[in-house]
């Protein structure tokens, strides 16, 4: 983090009082749309496979800090999402000590395979789990969508644009469909599983049933299209400088995610070079552009102008109803977990985590390349950037 132009942090319970972010490095003067960066937070609760927690939360991300009249300061803008949960765990996530039996302090002594339940107990010496799964639960991404929402309004702004879509959820394959950015931002909303292709939406929602049924929980692959991204964010001098890896690392921190390809990603693996690289033409018109995006839009870990594709792969959710075999902290004793409320599938709720997450890092390249205090200045460096490109 250290020496990114845009930084942040976030803190907060799953079932504690409230989740908090700082952005820290923002311009001033960026125009802040409270209703738009409420409408992301509502994206992120739905999707068919939701569990009973999200018909308690309503997410609206209030802004404490760094913003007045509808525009950012230059001061760290401070966010907050309260957990309407809250007030069912008052006494068990008090701050204070408490007084009580293990079963009143609701303490957790019995990791969940696929957590960081165990790991977490080992690392920080904790005998009661519920310090490490608090923290450690996905409720985290309501914060980090927040954040990538004001992300998102920065690019904006540049006619940056970031759509999201579900490729796969379990078993079923969606067709990937090429659509205009806008149509495919308004086909996935209109869908309970975020896809295109109808055929494999009916599926998906049979195959989330089933696994419902089942007491199981099912996986998939989610994918991030940003459009209007310059050429040049990133840069290949130095490793920690290429975004497409920085990207990686992002969308890898998404809680339950496993891996990340670029472009045509692992399928590059089966394919000879002169089916894989993407050949380079320029028109008058268009400037330098390629007759293919298999690169994801990006080469030697710079923006290629053309759109930024990103997918991502989510385990399924540890937390089931049909129990695995684990050991008991205390005895040392195996048990099957018991049973906790939880979503089947979250797939389509991670598509737009991950849109989030990579709208952050692009934003970051972004500020990183054309630097500014304030809006105007960022603008005037860009603009002065885009011009050089031209004349290239
Ligand atoms: C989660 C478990 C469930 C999910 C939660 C992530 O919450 P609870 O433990 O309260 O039943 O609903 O997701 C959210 C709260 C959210 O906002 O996405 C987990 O263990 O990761």
């Amino acid at each position: 983090m250290e020496g990114k132009a845009l930084r942040y942090l976030t803190a907060g319970e799953t079932h504690g009082p409230q989740l908090t972010a700082i952005i820290e490095g923002m311009p001033s003067n960026v125009s802040i749309n409270f209703e738009e960066l409420n409408h992301q937070m509502r994206r992120r609760q739905k999707g068919y496979g939701r569990g009973r927690r999200m018909q308690i939360e309503q997410d609206t991300a209030n802004i404490v800090g760094g913003v007045r009249h509808g525009k950012t300061t230059g001061a760290p803008i401070a966010l907050i999402v309260e957990n309407k949960d809250w007030t069912h765990w008052t006494k068990i996530m008090n701050i204070e000590p408490i007084e009580g039996t293990d079963e009143e302090r609701r303490r957790v002594h019995r990791p969940r395979p696929g957590h960081a339940d165990l790991n977490g107990g080992i690392k920080y010496n904790q005998t009661d789990l519920r310090n490490i799964l608090e923290r450690s639960s996905a409720r985290e991404t309501a914060a980090r969508v927040a954040v990538g929402a004001v992300a998102k309004q920065l690019l904006s702004a540049f006619g940056i644009k970031v759509a999201g879509q579900v490729l796969r959820i379990g078993e079923v394959e969606a067709k990937r469909v090429e659509l205009p950015i806008d149509e495919l931002i308004e086909t996935t909303e209109a869908s309970p599983v975020r896809v295109v292709d109808k055929d494999a939406e009916a599926k998906m929602i049979a195959h989330i049933d089933e696994m419902k049924q089942e007491g199981d929980s099912i996986g998939g692959i989610v994918e991030c299209i940003v459009e209007g991204a310059p050429v040049g964010l990133g840069s290949h001098v130095q490793w920690d400088r290429k975004l497409d890896g920085r990207i990686a690392q992002a969308v890898v921190s998404i809680n339950a995610f496993k891996g990340c390809e670029i472009g045509i990603g692992f399928e590059a693996s089966k394919l000879r070079g002169s089916k894989v690289h993407d050949e380079i033409l320029h028109t008058e018109e268009k400037g330098y552009h390629r007759a293919s995006n298999n690169a994801g839009g990006f080469e030697g870990g710079m923006t290629t102008g053309e759109p930024i594709v990103v997918r991502g792969v989510m385990k399924p959710i540890p937390t089931l109803y049909k129990p695995l075999r684990s050991v008991d902290i205390d005895t040392k004793e195996p048990f099957t977990a018991q049973v906790e409320r939880s979503d089947a599938c979250a797939v389509p709720a991670a598509s737009v985590v991950l849109e989030h997450v990579v709208a952050w890092e692009v934003a970051c390249a972004f500020l990183e390349k054309f630097g500014g205090d304030s809006m105007e200045e960022t603008r005037r460096n860009y603009e002065s950037y885009l011009a050089q490109v031209e004349q290239y």
